[in-house]
């Protein structure tokens, strides 16, 4: 992609989030950046010069009243070796209200125009230092909430996603130039050979397949997984979700169908993002408030990663507990048998005849069991997903993906078929590259530029 010419300006914005802080940092990029730095900053060793990297310690000062703002750490970067490879200053000022705005006053009073959200990060794009997909991982790295969502997006921001997209380009590349060959030399003697290139191109389907597929785990590495509790009434599904997450979230009685609606909590179990979900207990309704309940129940039991059907330790195995079965059986679970501080009254021998490996037995009373319960959650949900393996994790990859697939599928089967006709196999092949562009942003429109970088915050 070409740099455009209206990167040439001078911006600025506060890096730091904004309220009182330890510091605060404001960074300036553009070819203005050294000039303002001198403007409004007094150094307290008069004599020292300015070297790239170099923090020093000194006065922002207003040049219009010559009185000092704040006393800051003070940093110039000399592009290209900087983080959008233009010059940039840092200035480590105290973080507070006042001096972040008066610093920032002066700095617009010098020329330089505050940021966009994400701009920052979006010259280092246009400036070619990294691609779109790294650009898109800067802001997962901000957002990510556990150890793993972190490990992939730092992963994806040095460009482990983006190599395998390359290694796509390039055989999509490879196969376009011999179909090309043949377009443009049709009588020459030259043998091309078209079929070398179905092997690789049908690889490559299958690996864009498989991203395509990972979509779902990739949604759950950042949005966390959706785990249910289900159960008959009173038997302690709304104690066990205040027990984990170690709240008086859900409200608790004896009187049965007291849980209505759904109540989530979000649980971190050993770095994985997990939301609970309370629910009423599934029983023949007895007004319609809890039938609406129940209903919602069936619907979230579909969509859940994984139930985790409660039953009461205390209590035999009952016809109601059986009509939870009905409801949930189709569906990925685990079992908690709670209440085991009291006499087991329940024989798990009914569990091994429903085809339940998975149960632990818990208190919700006592915390009895509940490290054991997360764990099983945790190795459940885990099942779901190939460790470290290569993910997707938009929407927008998604699609484009999945289109790069039908072009692909479209060649493999011409070639395959050998009634081809070569300007058709090589206008998918350029609609297939245009695609991987618009992940690597290389053929990206303006638009989808714009609609990513302003997720980003003002400062990045
Ligand atoms: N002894 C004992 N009582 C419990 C335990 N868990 C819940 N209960 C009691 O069982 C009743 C129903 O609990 P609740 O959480 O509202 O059940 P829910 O209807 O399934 O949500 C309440 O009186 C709780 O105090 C437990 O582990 N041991
Ligand atoms: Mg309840």
């Amino acid at each position: 992609m070409e740099t455009p010419a209206e990167t040439v300006d001078t911006i600025c914005a506060i890096s730091t989030p904004p309220g009182e802080g330890g510091i605060s940092i404001i960074r300036i990029s553009g070819p203005d950046s050294r000039h303002i730095l001198e403007k409004i900053f007094r150094p307290r060793k008069k004599t020292e010069k300015p070297e790239s990297g170099t923090l020093r310690l000194g006065y922002v000062f207003d040049p219009a009243s010559e009185a000092d703002i704040d006393e800051v750490l003070a940093v110039f970067m000399k592009a290209p070796g900087t983080y959008t490879r233009e010059d940039i200053v840092e200035i480590h000022a105290h973080g507070g209200f006042g001096a972040q705005s008066s610093i920032m006053r002066v700095i617009l009073g010098q020329g330089a125009r505050l940021a966009d959200p994400g701009e920052f990060t979006k010259r280092v794009f246009l400036n070619g230092r990294i691609d779109l997909i790294q650009a898109e991982s800067v802001l997962d790295v901000i957002k990510s909430e556990t150890d793993e969502e972190l490990k992939y997006a730092v992963d994806y921001l040095k460009g482990r996603l983006s190599k395998k997209v390359r290694a796509f380009r390039d055989i999509l590349k490879n196969a376009l130039a011999a179909i090309e060959a043949s377009i443009d030399f049709p009588d020459e003697d030259i043998d091309i050979d078209l079929s070398e290139h179905t092997v690789p191109l049908s690889r490559a389907k299958k690996d864009i397949d498989d991203l395509v597929s990972s979509y779902y785990e990739g949604k759950r590495l950042k949005s966390g997984f959706e785990v249910l509790i289900a159960g008959r009434t009173n038997v302690g599904k709304s104690s066990l979700l205040n027990a984990l997450v170690l709240k008086e979230r859900a409200i608790v009685t004896d009187l049965p169908g007291t849980t209505r609606d759904l109540i989530e909590e979000t649980l971190y179990i050993k770095g994985m993002k997990v939301h609970l979900i309370d629910t009423a207990g599934i029983r023949t309704p007895e007004n319609v408030v809890e039938e609406e309940g129940i209903r919602r129940v069936k619907e979230r039991a579909a969509e859940a990663d994984l139930i985790v059907w409660v039953l009461d330790g205390s209590q035999p195995y009952s016809f109601e507990d059986q009509q939870v079965y009905e409801v949930i059986k189709q569906y990925k679970k685990i079992v908690i048998i709670n209440k085991s501080d009291l006499t087991r009254k329940i024989d798990v021998n009914i569990l091994i005849s429903l085809d339940i490996k998975s149960y632990v037995e818990a208190s919700a009373k006592t915390g009895f069991g509940l490290d054991e319960a997360k764990t099983l959650i945790f190795s459940n949900l885990l099942k779901t997903r190939r460790r470290n393996s290569l993910l997707i994790t938009t929407i927008r990859h998604r699609d484009i993906l999945e289109k790069v697939s039908r072009n692909i599928d479209t060649v493999v089967k011409d070639l395959e078929n050998d009634g081809y006709h070569a300007e058709l196999l090589a206008f998918e092949l350029h609609e297939a590259l245009h695609h991987l562009g618009e992940i690597t942003g290389e053929t990206c429109s303006e638009d989808i530029l714009e609609m990513i970088f302003s997720q980003f915050c003002i400062g990045k």
